[in-house]
């Protein structure tokens, strides 16, 4: 039996979801509000010690770190295998999977945490919101969160966060060159890893730091989105309401993402 705790806008669940619906996988979903910290609530913090999410239990036991969890899954059911044989594109789709994990992911945290946890920690007193924060497990995540609720969008991290995304993009196409898709011509767990980070480009309105010059990552996430795994995994999760709700939150980013990234364009 495989159970997943996710949420439906984080990309390392999404990534998860999308690896799941690839292999045409029954699980059971276990929402955790991440709004109202449920991922440090002690119950949540007894399976994933880090309190984020993903998740997943497999017949009772938890497995944590998005990246461990897509190659867990590919390993535990090999078929249609989403890594590549070769050996050298399998340690190319590690190093995108590592780029992921260390840079793209605290970045797109960066960008999104300001507009989607931001407004609701705010409505509370401030020592209640250090409170809060204090109880986030890892320090460097910690010290990123109290800084994005003290500054938002001004916080030091938003603008390395700029920088970060836009140079994957410029790498990301360069390795699209290539091949068709990130690491050769089979959708691999590069690709799996890469897409969500798309997704919150998409539905903040920010897609422009890649349509406007760089048409291969442009036709890859198009290629991404069109894929049935995407669709149920990730899309399904956005409908025309939510979708025209996160457009209004993301419009004062895209000003602020565009002054960051001006000197690399
Ligand atoms: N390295 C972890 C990162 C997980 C992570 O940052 N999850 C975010 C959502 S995308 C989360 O749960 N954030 C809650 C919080 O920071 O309080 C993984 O890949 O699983």
């Amino acid at each position: 039996m495989l159970e997943l705790y996710t949420h439906p806008m984080s990309p390392c669940a999404q990534k998860v979801r999308i690896v799941l619906a690839e292999k045409g996988l029954d699980w059971t979903k276990h929402h955790v509000s991440l709004p109202d910290k449920e991922n440090l609530r002690p119950e949540y913090l007894k399976l994933n010690p880090l309190g984020v999410v993903p998740t997943l239990v497999h017949d009772g036991q938890p497995v944590i770190e998005s990246s461990i969890i897509c190659e867990y899954l590919d390993d535990t059911y090999p078929e249609s295998s989403l890594k590549p044989a070769d050996t050298y594109a399998r340690a190319k789709m590690r190093f995108w999977m590592k780029h992921v994990d260390n840079k793209l992911h605290p970045s797109c945290g960066a960008l999104q945490w300001p507009l989607v946890m931001r407004p609701k920690l705010m409505e509370k007193p401030e020592q209640e919101r250090l409170a809060i924060l204090a109880k986030v497990p890892e320090k460097p995540r910690r010290e990123r969160q109290i800084r994005l609720m003290k500054y938002g969008l001004e916080a030091p991290d938003v603008a390395d966060a700029a920088r970060i995304y836009r140079n994957t993009i410029v790498d990301m196409e360069k390795a699209l060159e290539q091949h068709e898709w990130m690491v050769g011509d089979s959708f691999s767990l590069a690709d799996v890893c890469l897409a969500p980070y798309f997704q919150t480009l998409l539905q903040f309105g920010w897609t422009e730091i890649y349509t406007r010059d760089c048409p291969r990552v442009t036709d890859w996430f198009n290629r991404c989105r069109d894929r049935q795994s995407y669709q149920s995994a990730v899309a399904d999760d956005f409908p025309q309401d939510v979708c025209e709700q996160l457009l209004a939150v993301g419009k004062p980013g895209w000003a602020v993402i565009e002054s960051h990234i001006s000197e690399l364009l």
